[in-house]
Formats: C-alpha cells, structure tokens, sequence
C-alpha cells in the first residue's frame, strides 16, 4: 500500500478508519466524495455511523450535514442514515434507506442542480464546510491526489473545508491515473472568463487534485470495491423507445439539422437510459462524441466498440461487469475518457456551447409537455433532479423517455397535469415512449397536448386523455392551456386511494 502514499508528510498520517472517523463531531457539515455508487469512501463512513450509533445509546446528540457529488452506497448514505446521523442531506441520492427516511419526514434534504452544487458552496450559500472525506486511488511524491473512480465536488470540498481526510483505495485501477482533468480556472462572479472547452475531449486543467496538506489530519488505507448495482436486462419498450429515437436522429440528418456524427451525446442515469443507449449501438452511427455526467454500460459499450470515440464526465457508474470489462481494457478507456469536477461536466455555457443531445428518463410528463423526474405522486422523492435540468435547458436537443405505463399498468406515465414539475415545458423538446415520439418543437400548448396524446400514450389511457383534454378545451376558463383544475389531479389520487390509475 505504501506503493499509493507517495508523499512522506502524508504517509505520517495514516490510522485506523475508527481514529479518523473521530475526527468529526456532532453538527459538523461534510463534504463527502462519491457520485452514483462510484469513489464515495468507504470506511471511515462505515466507522462515522457505529460512533454515531453508540452516541445515541448514550443519549448524545450526534448528527450531521452531508454534502455528496450524487449518489454514493449502503455504505456512506445507507449506514448513516440508519444511525440517525444526518440531519440534512444535498444533492441527488438513491440509497433505500436514506431514501425512507427523507420521505418519512426525517431528514431534511434539499435537491439542486448537480452543475449548481459547487457554485452554491463557493457563495456561501451552504455555510462553512468543516470536513472533507475523500476517496482517491493514490497519493503522488508532491502530495497531490490521483482521483478516484468520480471527480464530482472534490475539488471543491477539498479547496473549501477546514480539516481533510483522505482515503486512498487500492483496489481502483492505478491506470485511472491520467484520465482525469482538473480545472482550476475558475473563479466568482464578477470576475468569472470564458471557461476554454470547446471539444468534448478537450484538456483543459490538471490531471491531479490540489490539497493544502496542513489541512489533512488523516489518511485511511482501504481496499473495497465501488458497490455498483447491476443494470435491468435491455426489455422490450426500452428497445422500442431507442428505435424511435435513432429513427429520429436520422430524420434530423436527412433535414440538415444534424450531422452524420450527431452532437456531443448526454444519457442520464437509470436503467431505461442505460438500456436506450446501447439500442443506439445498432443505429449505425460513427464517429460519435459523448459530454455526460455518468458513464453507465450502455456508453462504455459505444466507446468498446469505438462508436462513440470521445467522451467527457465526471464518474463511471459501471455493473460489476462493466468494472470488469472498464479495468482489463483501461488504456483504451483512458484515450477515450475524461473525467471532471462535475461543475465542469454539467456546466451551462459547455453544454450551450457544445449543442447537446440530452436523453433523460423520467417519472411522468403531462400533456403539455412538463416532466416531473423525482417524485411519486407529487410528494414522495425517487432520487432527486441530478443533472437533468442542467442538460435539459442547455442542450441542442432536451429528449425524455420512459415506457408509456409503470407499475403494471396501473400507472400511466402520460398525465392530465404533472404531480411534480423538474423541467417546464419550455424544457423539454422531445418526449419518448415505447408507443412512439412527440416532437414538441415550434408547438403551442395545444399542439403538444395533441402529439404527446396522440404519440405516447398507452392504448389504455389514450382515450381517458382524449377525453380530458377535451373537455377542458370546452370548459376551462383560460383556453391557452386548458385543464380542469378540480379533475387534474384525480388520477394521481386515484392511485393512492386504490392502486390504480384507472380504478
Ligand atoms: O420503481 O423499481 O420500485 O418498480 O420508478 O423506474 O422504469 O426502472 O426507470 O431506472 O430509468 O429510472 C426517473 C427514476 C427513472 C431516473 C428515473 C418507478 C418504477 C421503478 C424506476 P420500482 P424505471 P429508471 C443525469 C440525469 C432523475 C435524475 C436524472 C432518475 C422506478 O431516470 O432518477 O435524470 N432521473 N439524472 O416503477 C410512480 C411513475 C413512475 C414510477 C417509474 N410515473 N409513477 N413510479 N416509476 N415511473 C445523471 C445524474 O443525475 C447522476
């Protein structure tokens, strides 16, 4: 292991995980590494919550503010969230668990743009950071930090806390070394230049993190892999929604709207987005680019088989499959893959400047076209905006997909009116079902409403909308964009009260 720790004044201050997690005290905020279950630390995290655990047997108060990149695993949000160890939890997360407890009502969490989080904490917006804990796959000689399997606020939580923990992973490819570009260009407002990206293979910063290393006051050894999920098998809407959309990137093509090579490629996560992009492998596109957040299988599949020759992000968030196939073949991955702070990889004026194609899966839309991406039935949090919205305003093109139906059946993903809104109508250009595609460009509310009934719903609950939008436009006062706002809601309530939609 000393093979990782290169730096003499760092190796010095290696201990237990149990001694580091000591370090923190009840009301601290942390800023913790991790993004979608990929270079979140796992053992001081694990040591944080049985110290936590044992504080409240006591009777102690012991709780905390945790700030992340995204998502991160059982064993950083899951354990400390059964302890009773967070009292307020940003940005996106998708553990059960803490998940439980935020819809219980018991721990505040608040979800914000993924791109937003570091410029957020940089204002002040947050209040002071007092712990950085941060996975790294080594030290070098000068000090400074290879990262890890995802960049997402390091940087930052490295610049901004006043104490650093590090944990450095044995078990990440030493090969990861080099994939990396760290931008310190940036700066605030007034003072902000034009960040110089304009490809999105383009290097622009450092390959390492920065770290004042009077402020680390402890290193952790570990070795444990990322625990990544497994992705659902590609099933039959998730391919016919990935034949709708190839289709219409080609049409695009045919127009002159879009070249033979498309527009830099941006998939969100999930498994219907997984699934969507490997069904573009059989699109017979070349020579593709990708500026995402997560590469998920279905993109490290493009890349495999060179479909997609470039692609920029700011984590890997691979099936144990994937880290397999991502760790044997690294050096292809590595000329082929950067990853960045993610207020890089999701930031507004690259995604503007670069014309997107955004492909986001999503909750529900509503028949005019706004798509809520959180929420179940209004009040309950599935996982949280992620980066989403940075992508949907800015693209070139902002596309939703999801099958028509959830749940069996008994949920139609094509409603009256939205139970949650995350991006607008003005958002959202292209919704996708496995029944067909609405193209929403250049379309009054009313137009939409036509298409996206007419394109997406389900043959179930095509006429039940029909029907409501009907009668809207007879009875709704205002007649740009009619509802019955007694009636909106109902079906949502319906499924609440009875399991079913259409009960
Ligand atoms: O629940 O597993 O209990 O059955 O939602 O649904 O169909 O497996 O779809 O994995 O692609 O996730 C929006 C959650 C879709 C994801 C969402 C239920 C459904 C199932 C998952 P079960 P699927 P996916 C950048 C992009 C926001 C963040 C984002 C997401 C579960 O895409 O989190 O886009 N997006 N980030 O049954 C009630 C409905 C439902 C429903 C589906 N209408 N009502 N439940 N479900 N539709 C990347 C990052 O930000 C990191």
């Amino acid at each position: 292991m000393v093979d990782r720790i290169g730096n003499p004044n760092l190796r010095s201050k290696i201990m237990p995980a149990d001694d580091a997690a000591a370090k923190i005290v009840p009301g601290m905020t942390v800023g913790m590494s991790g993004f979608t279950g990929a270079g979140y630390p796992k053992q001081v995290p694990l040591a944080l919550a049985a110290m936590i655990e044992a504080a409240h047997l006591r009777g102690e108060y012991f709780k905390l503010k945790v700030l992340t990149g995204a998502s991160t695993a059982p064993e950083l949000d899951g354990a400390l969230a059964k302890a009773g160890g967070i009292d307020f939890r940003l940005p996106y997360q998708s553990d059960p668990e803490l998940r439980a407890r935020i819809n219980r009502g018991e721990i505040e969490y608040m979800d914000i743009h993924l791109g937003q989080v570091a410029q957020y904490a940089w204002f002040g917006f947050l209040g002071k950071l007092d712990m950085a804990v941060i996975e790294v796959s080594a030290i070098l000689e000068d000090g400074r930090l290879v990262p890890s399997t995802s960049v997402g606020n390091n940087k930052t939580w490295l610049d901004l806390a006043d104490q650093v923990i590090i944990e450095v992973n044995a078990a990440q490819p030493i090969g990861l070394d080099g994939m990396h570009d760290i931008y310190y260009g940036t700066a605030l407002p007034p003072n902000r230049k034009p960040i110089p990206l304009v490809r999105p293979g383009d290097r622009i910063g450092e390959p390492y993190l920065r770290v004042d290393p009077s402020k680390v006051v402890a290193v952790v050894e570990t070795q444990a892999p990322d625990r990544l999920g497994h992705f659902a098998p590609v099933d039959e809407a998730s391919r016919r929604i990935a034949e709708h959309l190839v289709e219409f990137f080609r049409h695009e093509i045919r127009q002159g709207r879009l070249g033979p090579n498309l527009l830099p490629l941006q998939s969100g996560v999930g498994n219907i987005a997984n699934a969507v992009l490997s069904g573009l492998r059989s699109g017979g596109f070349e020579g593709l680019t990708g500026f995402t957040e997560v590469i998920q299988d279905g993109m490290l599949d493009l890349i495999r088989t060179d479909t997609i020759q470039m692609v920029s992000a700011t984590a890997l968030s691979l099936s144990p499959e994937g880290v397999k196939e991502f760790a044997q073949n690294i050096d292809h991955y590595r000329s082929r893959i950067v990853l960045r702070p993610q207020e890089m990889s999701n930031h507004a004026e690259l995604i503007r400047r670069l014309g997107c194609l955004a492909i986001n899966g999503m909750v529900e839309a509503d028949i005019y076209g706004n798509v809520n991406s959180t929420h179940v039935a209004g009040t309950s949090i599935i996982n949280g905006i992620g980066g989403s919205g940075d992508f949907a305003r800015n693209s070139f093109l902002s596309c939703f997909v999801t099958p028509s139906t959830a749940k069996n059946g008994a949920i139609s993903c094509i409603v009256p009116m939205a139970s949650h809104v995350d991006h607008t109508e003005h958002d959202v250009a292209i919704v996708v079902t496995e029944q067909g595609l609405a193209d929403l460009r250049g379309l009054s509310p009313k137009q939409r409403a036509r298409v996206i009934i007419d394109n997406c719903a389900h043959p179930e609950y095509r006429p039940l909308l029909e029907d409501y939008f009907l009668r809207a436009c007879r009875d709704s006062r205002g007649k740009h964009t009619p509802h019955l706002l007694n009636e909106a809601l109902a079906w949502h309530e319906r499924f609440l009260l009875k399991g079913d939609m259409r009960a």
